[in-house]
């Protein structure tokens, strides 16, 4: 017989992820773990059982069907098999519903976020319209509007896979994803009363939702964002008809083929103003930071499969008289990539911790303050840790990785759009620094690097504490001489500064947490922290200026340059 190599196996995803189940022993009180953990065994059960049936989905992909057989326009969207699954197992689990059922006040939200982390690899993104439907469902509750909260709350909370619907963000149009003020759909108000849409939205995540919320500015608005007011819509009336929408064509992307993202055409869309008639960038935060918080648990869930995928194979393949988990460079590589994957879920389900604790109105001015920095900082250093971890995870299957039916190269496509849609990494990086002008500058985060830091007594973790301190130390002392030189400096250092923040919480809170684990006679965390902080935490760069990046990257000469921070930092687009 001919030698063939043997797939990697997945077992049950919630006993064999020991990193999760450790710091859910933290998180939750023994009663409470004791309660939740046959739903979250369940689901790490069905995650394995699921990764087959990805493997065999993977040439499927949604399908636009526009006309019927008869010449009516009928804008029909056929989903994958393994999406129609992933709806009924994600209704039937309370992948949403448990953070609104509030079995466990505020630690719901880790319940929940768990369950989500351990549905997200096997489900081919279906993750982004549970994100969406989470976002809406706080950003509704938000928002105080009765009527809207009665009429879909409970839909989107909803257990039953009849009656839960998932819904929409319908954000970024023809001018891009990023700067949301430009947007072109405008609102008018009929004789009828009734508000109508028409514009154009260009880049439509799940087009299949029941509802979505979305931005429009109401005839006579000023420009900017402040003219933008918050819509809701359903997408089809009673009789099943679309409401003033057409689905033009669904987008030919990179990655994320299971997901219909749509470019659709709002012409006279029936919509209610979800809370006044301006600030709906205001409006729409509460679901962008719910979106922000899935997109980093999705980030450290394909992180998390990526690195068990590689783990599973160096157990079976063989090369150099041994197997690959027994050669130590290849030990060392996937040592690196679970250290990062440990970085980012501790700092993820912090910012899952203090969300479920905010809506439970536990926060004071300094929590909500620390919750609002964490968000951003959160979402876009796991996002840049999945690419990476993603990647280094093909190359640790050799050519196998770079065949498309092994599902490695679909695995490394969906985890590059998580550093793109719910804002750029460069557009998050702005963020932080508003988040910092909104509530108490960098104090917060030097509280929590603090806090954690001052929990650690093993002198086997002084290195990471130390290099995460000095790390945050040298942020602040660079932000502070970037303001002196001026609004460009600042804004070019944004993303060095937000990704050095993110490595330095990540290093402290996983070393707070590896002493927690060290004083129950469990090392792991600690190697973790050690590895962590030697692949590098600071990224400050103090000798880069905005100057010399405008050299590098235009052919004009100096003198010739714009010196407004605008054109300096240019984001580009995000998607829905
Ligand atoms: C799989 C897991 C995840 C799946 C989800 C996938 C679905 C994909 C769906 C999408 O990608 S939808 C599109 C996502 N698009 C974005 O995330 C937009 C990215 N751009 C930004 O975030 C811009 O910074 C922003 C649009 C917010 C800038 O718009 P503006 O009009 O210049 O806003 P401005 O003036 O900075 O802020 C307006 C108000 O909102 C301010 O409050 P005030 O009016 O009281 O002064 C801000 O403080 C507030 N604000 C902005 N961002 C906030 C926020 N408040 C709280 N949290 C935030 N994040």
């Amino acid at each position: 017989m001919p030698f063939t190599q043997s797939p990697p196996k997945l077992g049950n995803q919630w006993d064999e992820d020991l990193a999760l189940r450790s710091l859910l022993a933290r998180l939750l009180p023994a009663e409470v773990l004791a309660e939740v953990e046959p739903s979250l065994r369940e689901m790490g059960r069905l995650s394995a059982e699921l990764y087959p049936e990805q493997l065999a989905d993977l040439p499927n992909e949604p399908r636009l069907v526009q006309w019927d057989a008869w010449g009516n326009r009928v804008d029909r969207i056929e989903l994958t098999p393994l999406w129609r699954t992933a709806e009924r197992i994600a209704a039937e689990h309370g992948v949403v519903a448990t953070a609104y059922e509030r079995a466990h006040g505020p630690l719901s939200r880790v319940h929940q976020f768990a369950l989500a982390y351990l549905f997200t690899p096997s489900t081919d993104i279906y993750s982004c319209p549970l994100a969406m439907t989470d976002g809406a469902a706080r950003a509704l509750l938000d928002s105080g509007n009765d009527e809207l909260i009665g009429r879909a709350v409970p839909h989107l909370t909803s257990r039953d896979p009849a009656a839960f619907w998932t819904s929409g963000q319908w954000m970024t149009e023809t001018m891009g994803g990023s700067d949301v003020g430009n947007s072109e759909t405008t609102a008018r108000r009929g004789d009828d009363g009734l508000w109508r849409l028409y514009g154009r939205k260009w880049f439509t995540s799940a087009a299949t939702s029941q509802m979505a919320l979305t931005l429009a500015r109401p005839e006579g608005n000023a420009p900017g964002g402040r003219g933008l007011a918050l819509f809701y819509l359903e997408t089809r009336g009673e009789d099943g008809r679309l409401n003033g929408i057409r689905i033009d064509r669904l987008k030919d992307k990179l990655g994320t083929r299971k997901l219909p993202t749509a470019e659709l055409t709002l012409d006279g869309t029936v919509a209610v103003p979800v809370r006044g008639l301006e600030g709906g960038v205001r409006g729409i935060a509460p679901m962008l930071n719910v979106t922000r918080t899935w997109n980093a648990v999705s980030a450290t869930a394909l992180m998390r499969r990526a690195v068990a995928l590689a783990r599973a194979y160096a157990s079976r393949r063989r090369a150099f008289g041994a197997t690959l988990d027994r050669l130590p460079l290849h030990v060392d590589t996937l040592a690196g990539l679970q250290a990062e994957l440990e970085g980012a879920l501790h700092l993820t389900f912090r910012v899952v911790e203090l969300l479920g604790r905010a809506e439970a109105g536990e926060l004071d001015d300094g929590g909500r303050a620390l919750l609002r920095i964490l968000t951003p900082i959160a979402k876009l250093t796991t996002a840049r840790q999945g690419v990476t971890v993603a990647s280094e995870a093909v190359e640790a299957f050799g050519g196998a990785g770079y065949v498309e039916n092994t599902g490695l190269p679909t695995l490394l496509r969906d985890a590059q759009v998580l550093s793109i849609w719910e804002g750029t990494t460069n557009v998050l990086s702005l963020d932080v620094l508003r988040a910092m002008q909104d509530g108490g500058g960098l104090d917060p985060l030097v509280g929590e690097v603090a806090r954690c830091a001052s929990d650690v007594r093993d002198a086997s973790l002084a290195a990471p504490v130390q290099a995460a301190l000095r790390a945050v130390e040298r942020a602040a002392a660079w932000l502070r001489e970037a303001r002196h030189a001026g609004e460009a400096e600042v804004q070019a250092g944004a993303r060095r500064f937000a990704l050095t923040l993110g490595r330095a919480l990540e290093a402290t809170l996983l070393a707070g947490h590896a002493q927690w684990a060290l004083d129950r006679g469990d090392p792991r965390p600690a190697a973790a922290a050690r590895r962590l902080a030697a692949n590098g935490i600071d990224l400050i760069a103090s000798a880069v200026s905005a100057a010399d990046a405008r050299l590098l990257v235009t052919e004009r000469a100096e003198a010739e340059l714009p010196s407004s921070p605008e054109a300096v930092v240019e984001a580009p687009g995000a998607a829905d």
